[in-house]
């Protein structure tokens, strides 16, 4: 079953497609609207402008864009066939055309009782065999019914994994830590430097530490290398190899690595290829947030997840919040020449966000050439970064507001805090929407003028505005809303890449580098190893390495 893209793709490249052509030639009117004029012609801006779905509230309001805009907008993603890639990839196609490879992560949340088929078997059972596992898992750890090899109880879980199978557990640990299990400290070890091991375990009891070695493939030189080590550093104190059972688990599909290295099938949580790295958090990989938050705030994490999923797949496009938010990203990308999107989370627990989105964004959307192979002509994916608020306002803001480069920009906040410190969340949210507006609406010369400042400093005190953002506003920070959340960037992307006709969900950037690292390392440990191949800068930069490298 290979379905790719529609014909319509494959014979008219985006930038020749009449709705494309259309959005050009509207730009050129609209780069010069002032985000004053749009508002001043348009009372209910503010309201119209807006959706909502699982319980996030979308203001796109102070964006350049136009009734117009966004018309011409949906009809490129109709033209590209959005609509088509939606429904296959829900329908379990092999979207992921360079792997050959269904993506299914949609699959990861659906509840009992739907039937999502691929290669002709309904996956969604297996789902639900595996999260029940590793809830009966989970429950024993956190009621201290599983014990560590002496018989103490585990107090400690440390998760080894690198990229996807790392980000995201300690994204979620930390958004969600307000849920999780306190007489418990969870760890995330994913660097090949020894340091990021040493650190995490230095104070760590290993008669109470359990490790979940989490790698899709078990093969990846970084977990398997610090897994190793967790072994070592785990049978040194507990001395008998036995206690591996008692201290290891595993979360792979690769069964064979797993009982290799020494783990008991049993003792293994799986997933499936059609899960990608990135797209893997709420897969098996996510064990430790289940161990953290429980298994019951795992499910509603799951339920936030397939809220938004099933928001994406039925609800019209110009109502859609992943279709829209990932259409202004196209606009601003490809139109205005943006490099960049911030994304500002005033939300403690969401500090690691923002790596988070790093990966989800820029691993699957950093492509040059197209499904078929065609080197693009546009731009595809914009580097995603951001800080916690208020922390950013204080730093690298002030590019924001008064820089020479436009920067869109997501907000993310709650209405309710969880952690209520006199009146500290109205502050927090206050400065939220004060930027939002001065980005947009600015200051003008004659303004800073008429407050007193003299004519020499004017210039330098005025705000032009214009700064388009989107403002994600829920509730309160909840399971659910995460989920919902992370399923939001997730179809973003996916609408980003369907426009830009590129494959979001493989990698094969990452391999290069790689593949000359494994090369070099026997260089690097053998100082009479010869140098062949090597260019006069890295030749050079090894040889100073081994001259230098034992101190
Ligand atoms: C994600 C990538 C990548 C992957 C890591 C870890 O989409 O594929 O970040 O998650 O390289 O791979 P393993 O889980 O196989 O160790």
């Amino acid at each position: 079953m290979m379905v790719t893209t529609p014909a319509t793709m494959r014979t008219s490249p985006l930038t020749a497609r009449p709705a494309w052509m259309a959005l050009d030639a509207h730009y050129q009117k609209m780069r010069h609207l002032h985000l004053r004029q749009l508002f001043a012609h348009d009372s209910r801006r503010g309201e119209r402008f807006a959706a909502e779905a699982a319980g996030i509230y979308l203001d796109y309001s102070k964006n350049h864009v136009t009734d117009e805009t966004l018309r011409l907008l949906l009809q490129v993603a109709e033209d590209c066939g959005l609509r088509e890639r939606i429904d296959a990839m829900f329908r379990g196609e092999k979207i992921n055309a360079t792997e050959q490879r269904a993506v299914l992560h949609v699959a990861l949340r659906a509840p009992k009782g739907e039937r999502i088929v691929v290669d002709g078997v309904d996956v969604v059972p297996a789902v639900h065999t595996v999260l029940d596992r590793m809830a009966a898992f989970a429950q024993q750890v956190r009621d201290g019914q599983w014990r560590g090899y002496t018989g103490k109880r585990i107090r400690h879980v440390v998760s080894i994994g690198i990229g996807g199978s790392d980000l995201g557990p300690v994204m979620a640990y930390e958004a969600l830590r307000y849920y999780s299990q306190r007489d418990m400290s969870f760890r995330f070890v994913s660097n090949v430097d020894g340091t990021d091991f040493t650190e995490a375990t230095r104070d760590l009891d290993p008669e109470e530490t359990l490790f979940i070695v989490c790698s899709k493939t078990f093969t990846t030189l970084e977990t398997l290398t610090n897994a190793h080590a967790a072994r070592t550093w785990c049978l040194h104190r507990l001395g008998d190899a036995q206690a591996v059972r008692k201290h290891f688990v595993a979360v792979s599909t690769n069964s064979e690595e797993v009982t290799k290295f020494g783990i008991d099938t049993s003792q293994m949580f799986g997933f499936w290829d059609w899960v990608g790295g990135r797209y893997s958090m709420d897969s098996a990989i996510g064990l430790s947030t289940m161990i953290a938050i429980g298994p019951e705030n795992f499910r509603a994490m799951l339920d936030g997840f397939h809220a938004m999923d099933e928001h994406f797949r039925t609800t019209p496009f110009e109502r859609n919040l992943p279709v829209l938010m990932g259409l202004l990203a196209v606009w601003y990308n490809n139109f205005f020449e943006a490099q960049t999107v911030a994304v500002l989370p005033y939300e403690q627990y969401l500090k690691r966000f923002p790596a988070y989105l790093q990966q989800l964004t820029m691993e699957s959307n950093g492509k040059h050439v197209t499904l078929d192979g065609d080197r693009v002509d546009y731009q595809t994916g914009p580097v995603y970064w951001g800080e916690p608020g208020t922390n950013g306002q204080h730093s690298f803001y002030q590019l924001v507001h008064q820089g020479t480069r436009l920067i869109p920009c997501d907000f993310i906040g709650f209405c309710q805090s969880l952690n209520p410190l006199g009146h500290q969340h109205d502050l927090l949210m206050a400065n939220l929407f004060a930027q939002t507006e001065a980005l947009a609406f600015g200051k003008t010369l004659d303004e800073v003028k008429a407050g007193g400042t003299p004519d020499w400093l004017a210039p330098h005190r005025s705000f032009e505005g214009n700064r388009p953002t989107n403002t994600l506003l829920a509730e309160r920070l909840t399971p659910e809303t995460l989920g919902a959340l992370v399923a939001l960037y997730e179809h973003s992307v996916l609408t980003q890449g369907t426009i830009w006709n590129i494959d979001s969900f493989d990698q094969w950037g990452v391999e290069l580098g790689k593949a000359l690292a494994q090369r070099m390392i026997p260089e690097l440990e053998n100082a009479d190893e010869p140098l062949p191949g090597h260019d006069s800068s890295t030749s050079t930069l090894i040889r100073r390495y081994r001259r230098f490298k034992a101190g």
